[in-house]
């Protein structure tokens, strides 16, 4: 039997046009999807609208529409918007359909007949953008800091159900799987959250107010509160409790959300799913806030933070917007985003390293070897390439796994820019010009198009049609991940077509460049002498040990050899990297920095790392180890 995966994206409410938040949340879930598909699993995507409760209703009404037609339009949209950006969930459920509530009733019965459920007056804040009551400790200054607005007082008769009496059993349920909610430090935040009561969960409105939802099964004057029948539909869409889908799906369910809903799917659901006798499931994964126009962050154009996916994805394709939402996030972390800093991605990543190297190579096959793939004799010059080609899909495997996903898309553009070298270290134009050259000619044109194969299969759950387009223009077919760790699999003898459109034209990027940032600030930047920069004192040091500091979330305390001494450095790079990926790593020190003292530390220089203030940062080291303490000129 082969291995399953389900994955679904949130079920956005239909009271708004589908924006970028979305966008992202629904590019990542179909990188997962596509990815398991690719390597074998038995895959199905969910995604959907959640169509009920007071918001949608107050939305309709003020549309002046009936709700459920406000619901069929604005559902549509968001199926349009999946098309727009090449999304391939495989079921799309409505919470007004049929087979939904019909699955939402039976729960809720489910939850009655274990007398879990009471009736009582109850008086609270309430966040009609959250859609739930809010605890003191929640609000920012008296406000719901999400919808900054603050929330209305209600009293009014609810049926609740006894969420405080499963809170001990959840606070040991996830301490004892700590894959459960991911990353780590959300998992933390719903621990502290149980580690106080929780009080139990109102469930119902009464119809008078909120005539818009499902009605009670025991009692048709109230409608099931919104958040209880919407998380129900990663099991309804599934067929629940029968069907052949759930039960092949529902052990191995992944669910994706922003970090704006970890408490109704990290609380309420685990606690009706285990209230009810429905196991759990498998993992919650969390993503940060896109910072754009859309939610309330300040932003500014001059920034370059403003990004709307669907007029992007008209401007450089889906493509390019889904590649660059996948590369320029760390999946939890919230980041900022920007048409100019998409646009250099594509320059960058897309145009010159991969569009590039497949132009040059195709014009040397086109020119030297009638257009076929020639049969290749390798040699040792030849294994690195090999070596890390195959090594590849292990690697990117084992990223995606721990949701890495920009780590594992840079890990095959490295493998593309050693691509690169590889061609211009053999320099096979030349070789076409020596007498003795067509054989060895062969044999680089041959690795080249290989290594692009293989480039290709693992990029297409980013990019699913330009990879396709990769292979297509090498004359190659489909390939699932099994192809991937043997080199040799593109057929000597395979014809590749004797035209192919430019892969990412430079054209469509070029034109809406407006000057780089870079570019401008390095024309008013001050400039130094000689002598000047002789005072900073640069120097390799290793990383011995890295820890957290405690109570500042960006800040990672170091210890660093430099030649025989050691030094401790605070630096801010914990949204970066973890303290265990850090031992014995080569770093650039400011060995002569004045000492400072942070969070009490006396920190002892500052190490140096690339920062492209699109929230990606990486540590700059020596190219090739080098001994801790030589100095760096
Ligand atoms: O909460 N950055 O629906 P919703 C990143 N119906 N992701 C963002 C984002 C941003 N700025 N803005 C929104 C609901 N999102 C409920 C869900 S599920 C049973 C019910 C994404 O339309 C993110 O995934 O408000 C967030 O959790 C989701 O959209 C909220 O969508």
């Amino acid at each position: 039997m082969s291995k399953a995966f389900y994955v679904t994206t949130p079920i956005y409410y239909a009271n708004a046009e589908p924006h970028m938040g979305h966008a992202y949340t629904t590019v990542v879930a179909d990188f997962l999807a596509r990815f398991h598909r690719l390597d074998g699993f038995d895959t199905y995507f969910l995604s959907g609208t959640d169509e009920h409760g007071e918001k949608i209703f107050q939305a309709a009404n003020q549309a002046g529409m009936d709700p459920q037609q406000f619901c069929d339009r604005i559902s549509q949209r968001f199926r349009d918007a999946w098309q727009v950006l090449d999304i391939s969930h495989d079921d799309f459920i409505r919470t007004t359909e049929e087979r939904h509530k019909a699955v939402v009733l039976r729960l809720l019965e489910a939850l009655y007949a274990g007398g879990d459920i009471y009736y009582d007056e109850y008086e609270g804040l309430y966040c009609v953008g959250c859609e739930r009551f809010l605890t003191d400790k929640e609000l920012v200054d008296g406000q719901c800091p999400d919808h900054l607005r603050a929330p209305e007082s209600r009293r009014e008769g609810n049926y609740f159900f006894r969420m405080e009496k499963y809170r001990g059993w959840l606070r040991s349920y996830i301490r004892d799987h700590p894959d459960f909610i991911r990353p780590a430090g959300y998992k933390n935040e719903v621990l502290a959250l149980l580690g106080e009561p929780i009080g139990d969960l109102s469930i119902s409105r009464p119809k008078g107010r909120v005539p818009w939802g499902i009605e009670l099964p025991w009692d048709a004057e109230h409608v099931a509160y919104v958040w209880v029948d919407a998380l129900i539909n990663y099991a309804s869409a599934l067929g629940f409790p029968d069907g052949a889908r759930y039960r092949t799906y529902w052990p191995v369910a992944q669910h994706l959300i922003g970090k704006d809903i970890l408490k109704p799917h990290a609380v309420f659901w685990p606690t009706v799913l285990k209230a009810a006798g429905v196991p759990l499931y498998q993992h919650l994964n969390v993503g940060g806030f896109l910072k754009g126009h859309d939610d309330e962050q300040k932003m500014s154009k001059s920034l370059g933070n403003v990004i709307d996916p669907f007029e992007m994805a008209k401007k450089y394709g889906s493509d390019a917007v889904r590649y660059y939402l996948l590369k320029d996030t760390v999946y939890g972390q919230d980041s900022s985003i920007g048409e100019q800093f998409l646009i250099e991605r594509y320059n960058a990543d897309l145009a010159n390293d991969l569009g590039n190297l497949l132009s040059r190579v195709r014009a040397l096959l086109t020119r030297h070897t009638d257009g076929v793939l020639p049969a290749p004799a390798q040699q040792e010059a030849d294994q690195a390439i090999i070596a890390a080609g195959t090594a590849l899909v292990g690697q990117v495997r084992s990223l995606v796994g721990r949701l890495r996903i920009f780590e594992a898309l840079e890990t095959v553009l490295q493998f593309v820019r050693q691509l690169n070298r590889y061609f211009n270290d053999e320099a096979p134009w030349k070789l076409a010009k020596a007498a003795d050259g067509r054989e060895r000619l062969g044999t680089v044109l041959y690795n080249i198009a290989e290594g692009l194969r293989i480039v290709s299969v693992l990029l297409e759950p980013a990019m699913p049609t330009k990879a396709r387009q990769v292979r297509t223009d090498l004359g190659l077919g489909d390939y699932a991940f099994a192809d991937l760790e043997a080199w040799g699999q593109a057929a000597p003898g395979t014809k590749i077509p004797a035209k192919a459109a430019i892969l990412f034209p430079k054209s469509a990027a070029g034109k809406a460049k407006r000057q780089s940032p870079s570019k401008k600030e390095a024309a008013q930047v001050e400039q130094i002498s000689l002598e000047e920069f002789a005072k900073v004192q640069l120097r390799v040091a290793e990383v011995k040990a890295a820890d957290k500091v405690a109570g500042a979330d960006k800040l990672l305390k170091l210890t660093l050899a430099v030649g025989d001494e050691t030094r401790t450095v605070v630096s801010g790079i914990a949204p970066w990297y973890q303290p265990a990926e850090l031992p014995g790593r080569k770093v650039v020190l400011v060995a002569n920095l004045k000492p400072a003292k942070l969070r009490g530390i006396v920190s002892e220089g500052m190490i140096l790392a690339a920062d492209d203030g699109a929230g990606h940062l990486v540590l700059v080291g020596p190219e090739q180890d080098i001994a801790a303490g030589t100095e760096v000129r």
